[in-house]
Order: C-alpha cells, then sequence, then structure tokens
C-alpha cells in the first residue's frame, strides 16, 4: 500500500513546504496539491515543493482540462518532472462545475473531457507529436520542446527498434484520473495510470471497483497496471475523541451535504438527521453543526481514530483494491503532529 498525503494550498506557500519536507521525513510516497483557482497556485506550490524536496513524488490531484488547456498541463509536469529528479505525477478531473460556471466556463462532455486530455498529456509528455480530432479536443499539432527523450528497452534490456531506428521517449510521468462517477470511473480506467476517488469507505470502493475492472476488462489492460487511490478525509489522534477535536466533523459535514441521497442511503444513514446537516451548512450556522454529525455520517465518510481504528480502516480499503491510501486534509487536530503520528505509527505498518 503506498501512502499518500494532500494539502490544500490554501496557506502560504512555506507551510505546505514544511509539512511536504515533514511528509517527506516521514515515509510517505505522494504528495497531492489540490487545485482552486481561488487557491494559490498549484504549480508554484509544486515548483517550491519539487526544489525542497528529494523522494516524495508530487503533482496536482487534481487539474482540470476546463480551466487550463492539458498541452500547458503536460508542460508544467514536464518542468517539474525535470526539477524534481523525475518524481513528478498529474492528477486531473472534471473540476468543479460551480466554480467553473461563475468563471463563464462552459462544463461540456466532462467524462470526453477527461479522457481525451489523458492521452493528449500522455503523447506530450513522452516527447511524441499529438493530434486530435476529438468531442472536446481539436488539436491540430501539438508537441513539447524540452522532453529529454531516451531509448526504450525492451523486457531484454535491448533497445526496442521501429523502421531500423532505437525507437525513443521521454521519462513517464503516471497520469491519474479524479474520478466518482460510474462513466467517468469506466472510461478514466481505459487510459490512466491511476485513479483517485474521494470516498474513505469499502462500500463505495466495491461499488467504484466493480466500474474500474469493467473499463480495464474493455481495453485489454491489467487491473495491476491501475494505482487505486483513496482519497480519504483522515483524522488521526492518541484517542478517536482526540482525532475529532479539530475540524474533521465540519469537513464530514460538506460530505454529507454535498453527496447525492443513493450515497447516503448505501451507507444507511438517516436522511433526516442528513437533511438537518444540510439545513445548518445553509444557514453557516457552524455552532451547532458539530452536535448535528453523527458517529455514522462519520464513518460513512472519513477515517478518524486512533492508530489502531486507522490501521484497520486502511487495512479493509486494501480488501476491496485499495493500493494507494491519501490521507486527506484535516490528518489530526494539529497537522504537524498527525503527520508525525502517521510516520512512526502507520507507515511502518504498511512498508513491513
Ligand atoms: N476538483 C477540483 O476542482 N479541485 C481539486 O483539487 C479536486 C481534487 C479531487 C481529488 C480527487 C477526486 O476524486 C476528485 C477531486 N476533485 C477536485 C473533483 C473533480 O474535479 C470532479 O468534480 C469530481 O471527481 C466529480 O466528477 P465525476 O467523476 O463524478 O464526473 C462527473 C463529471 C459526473 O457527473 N460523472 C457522471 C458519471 O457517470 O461519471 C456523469 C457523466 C456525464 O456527465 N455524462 C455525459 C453524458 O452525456 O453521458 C457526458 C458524456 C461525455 O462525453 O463526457
Amino acid at each position: 500500500m503506498r501512502i499518500g498525503i494532500e494539502f490544500v494550498p490554501d496557506k502560504p506557500i512555506e507551510k505546505l513546504v514544511t509539512w511536504t519536507k515533514l511528509a517527506e521525513e516521514s515515509g510517505f510516497d505522494n504528495v497531492w496539491i489540490t487545485d482552486h483557482y481561488n487557491n494559490r497556485n498549484v504549480w508554484s506550490a509544486l515548483t517550491a515543493i519539487a526544489l525542497n524536496t528529494e523522494k516524495i513524488m508530487l503533482g496536482p490531484g487534481v487539474t482540470n482540462p476546463f480551466h487550463i488547456s492539458p498541452a500547458l498541463t503536460a508542460s508544467a509536469a514536464v518542468t517539474i518532472n525535470e526539477l524534481s529528479n523525475g518524481r513528478a505525477v498529474i492528477g486531473i478531473g472534471a473540476g468543479d462545475k460551480v466554480t467553473l460556471s461563475g468563471l463563464g466556463i462552459k462544463w461540456d462532455k466532462p467524462v470526453s473531457a477527461v479522457v481525451e486530455s489523458i492521452k493528449y498529456m500522455q503523447k506530450l509528455t513522452e516527447g511524441s507529436k499529438f493530434k486530435h480530432d476529438g468531442k472536446v479536443f481539436k488539436v491540430k499539432n501539438a508537441k513539447l520542446a524540452i522532453v529529454k527523450k531516451e531509448p526504450v528497452l525492451d523486457a531484454d534490456g535491448n533497445p526496442k527498434m521501429k523502421d531500423g531506428k532505437p525507437v525513443k521517449k521521454g521519462p513517464k510521468i503516471p497520469i491519474y484520473a479524479g474520478a466518482q462517477g460510474p462513466m467517468m470511473l469506466k472510461m478514466t480506467a481505459m487510459v490512466a495510470d491511476g485513479i483517485l476517488i474521494n470516498a474513505s469507505h469499502p462500500k463505495d470502493f466495491e461499488i467504484a471497483m466493480e466500474k474500474i475492472k469493467e473499463g480495464v476488462e474493455e481495453a485489454g489492460r491489467d487491473l495491476k497496471e491501475i494505482d487505486v487511490t483513496a482519497y480519504a478525509s483522515f483524522s488521526i489522534g492518541d484517542t478517536r475523541e482526540a482525532a475529532l477535536e479539530g475540524d474533521a466533523k465540519i469537513v464530514v459535514a460538506f460530505i454529507v451535504a454535498g453527496s447525492p441521497d443513493v450515497v447516503l442511503e448505501r451507507h444507511d444513514l438517516d436522511l433526516d438527521a442528513c437533511n438537518k446537516v444540510r439545513g445548518l451548512l445553509g444557514e453557516g450556522n457552524f455552532k451547532d453543526l458539530p452536535d448535528a454529525i453523527t458517529d455514522e455520517m462519520i464513518d460513512a465518510f472519513a477515517v478518524v481514530g486512533n492508530k489502531d481504528q486507522c490501521i484497520r480502516r486502511i487495512e479493509d480499503l486494501g480488501k476491496v483494491g485499495v493500493t494507494q491510501f491519501v490521507v486527506g486534509s484535516p490528518i489530526g487536530p494539529k497537522k504537524k503532529d498527525g503527520i508525525k503520528q502517521i510516520g512512526k505509527e502507520i507507515i511502518p505498518y504498511f512498508k513491513k
């Protein structure tokens, strides 16, 4: 199980760099930086992180093809890959419809947009030309000038040849799709190296895995080629009560409010109690909100608890096919303590 961490660049980038250095020292494999235009810019944050770390894989989690062209995302990722000695990854999803429409950006054919942009970036990051007449992208001629291509070797270590010449490609930059809906899960499983799923409970992954498997089979791929990633709301403490002292309940409230009823029913949640949470959030009543969040809601939408409770949940996720677990903010009532505790108590368990 790979262990990743997510940060939101709503704080000065120096803080993100400090937390990421701590995460790297603590043994995390990946850092994912969220992308919302109203926060600090994701690629600026990744540049600072790349220059200040040595081992951790890093990338946007997730950018979208509507507010930035995949050509620019590919160029940014190749630049970060160069700066970081080959540690760049890309996370791309549909983006947030409400935010994009506020910017006057049309959110048309989101699944096609994500799938086409993954293919677009695969070609550009390996240094190839991309020409495409798709549902969303009509690309006449795109190619990056900065990719350092190297000979591709076959299984025996010999250079692969085509038309008498060695095949050359840039270093691989894994591309992950942020996906929730059934169509997005299936279609991106046909092309992506990983899938980032915003969920914390094995029930949601059982359902997601069916769609991922459909996509993988249809594309003739092996499920092992996909890093199935749980992008989970997470809070650890010495006790469950301590873990709940930070913002974990507020995060759960937003997930409850944003989830369709079908998801609430999947987790056997009381719809009246969920509607109460929606109402309080709608009024901006954050004082009464924590008391309206039930244990069942927390269990459905977050991983919260002491070391043993967190380990058990991550193991359960592994059993249904999760191969990377990303601890999403809040992480713990105090971020630095949470990162250190995960480094001491969780990561060694999964790396042994
Ligand atoms: N969004 C951000 O803006 N910033 C972030 O940092 C961010 C991080 C993140 C991390 C993990 C993750 O899983 C999601 C994350 N998101 C972030 C949210 C992400 O950008 C998306 O908003 C979110 O994943 C919701 O997308 P979805 O996978 O559910 O797909 C949407 C488009 C959807 O509704 N899909 C449905 C489905 O079944 O998959 C409906 C599909 C649909 O619209 N179909 C149309 C049709 O006609 O059938 C379109 C067909 C076509 O060609 O596209």
